[in-house]
């Protein structure tokens, strides 16, 4: 698939067409603020978009969807356009779109780039289409809306601005951004100051359930199917466990493990790094991938035990590795 520099697909989108952008699965800020930004930008030019989903937002993010219906229905698109899509399995059920995505617009290294892309390894998508619009010529034709869901996939896929993803044009697009008069606090307070009575009892869980290896250099919670029922646990709850798990001092790489419902031999890995350990090659290593320090693979195994000491032993490694360079 082709390569495209931002000047040719802002020449490709302002051609108006009936659009369809489609987001990853269990999606976060960035992937819908990405969806969202990008149907205003959209709409600029005289595209009529919807944006499609495989999964049910969380609520918490209303702010950014505003109402927008992300089910999927073919109503005859002439573009589909995905957005913060590492590769097709990342659409979960909307994978079978695939071969009909025109457009890729991203910032994953590990991008497996299964139609044209324009790529930037920007610390979140949603400055990538920011550098789009700006491109386009469009700033000052765009609503508030469009600047409050860039900003919160920028702030979201950086923690608050405070992971090792920041860049000076990082803070520079945010400046920019604070002068258009969004509530940035209110963004930031929704997206991280802010749980659900679920999130909370998940947290307490998490703490209880957390396991150390590598003389708790590796850190690790597995939530089977049997433990989330257990505790009134629904997946929403444990989206961002793995922040948790990872927020213990000497944890060099943390871990969660959770068992699908449907599947139960399916079991989902997300694995954080705090230091130069480059996760994202130990999970392309079982079929995932996505960032330096975030990053995170679908594996299959028999067992909650077998799955769990599958990756501990990968991600051992790969600390035993780096302890041995930093010594
Ligand atoms: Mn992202």
């Amino acid at each position: 698939m082709n390569k495209i520099n931002l000047s040719t697909l802002a020449k490709r989108l302002k051609k108006p067409q009936k659009t369809l952008i489609l987001t990853h699965q269990n999606p976060d800020p960035d992937t819908l603020g990405s969806a969202m930004a990008l149907n205003h930008l959209l709409s600029v030019f005289g595209s009529e978009a919807d944006i499609a989903c495989s999964d049910t937002p969380s609520s918490r993010f209303d702010f950014i969807l505003k109402g927008a219906d992300t089910s999927y229905t073919d109503k005859g698109y002439e573009r589909l356009v995905a957005v913060d899509v590492a590769s097709p399995s990342q659409l979960g059920s909307l994978a079978t779109l695939k071969d009909r995505v025109d457009l890729i617009i991203d910032h994953h290294e590990m991008n497996t780039r299964f139609a044209d892309y324009y790529e930037d390894f920007r610390a979140s998508n949603c400055e990538n289409i920011y550098a789009l619009a700006k491109k386009m010529g469009a700033i000052k034709k765009l609503p508030l809306h469009f600047f409050e869901c860039v900003y919160a996939g920028m702030s979201s896929d950086t923690g608050g601005f405070k992971y090792s993803n920041v860049t000076p044009s990082t803070m520079l697009y945010a400046s920019e951004i604070l002068k258009s008069g969004i509530d940035h606090a209110e963004i930031n307070r929704i997206m991280f100051d802010s749980k659900t009575v679920g999130e909370i009892k998940a947290q307490r869980l998490t703490y209880e359930i957390m396991q150390f290896y590598c003389d708790n250099a590796l850190s690790i919670a597995v939530f089977t199917n049997e433990i989330k029922q257990a505790n009134g646990i629904v997946e929403s709850d444990i989206s961002d466990a793995v922040s948790l798990v990872r927020g213990i001092e000497g944890v060099l790489v943390a871990l969660t493990l959770k068992q699908s419902k449907d599947e139960p031999r399916k079991f989902f890995l997300s694995s954080r790094s705090n230091v130069n350990i480059d996760v994202s090659h130990a999970c392309a290593s079982i079929g995932g991938g996505g960032h330096h320090r975030a990053s995170g693979a679908t594996i299959y195994c028999n067992s909650p035990d077998e799955a769990k000491k599958l990756v501990v032993e990968l991600f051992s490694k790969y600390i035993e590795e780096y302890k041995k360079n930093n010594e």
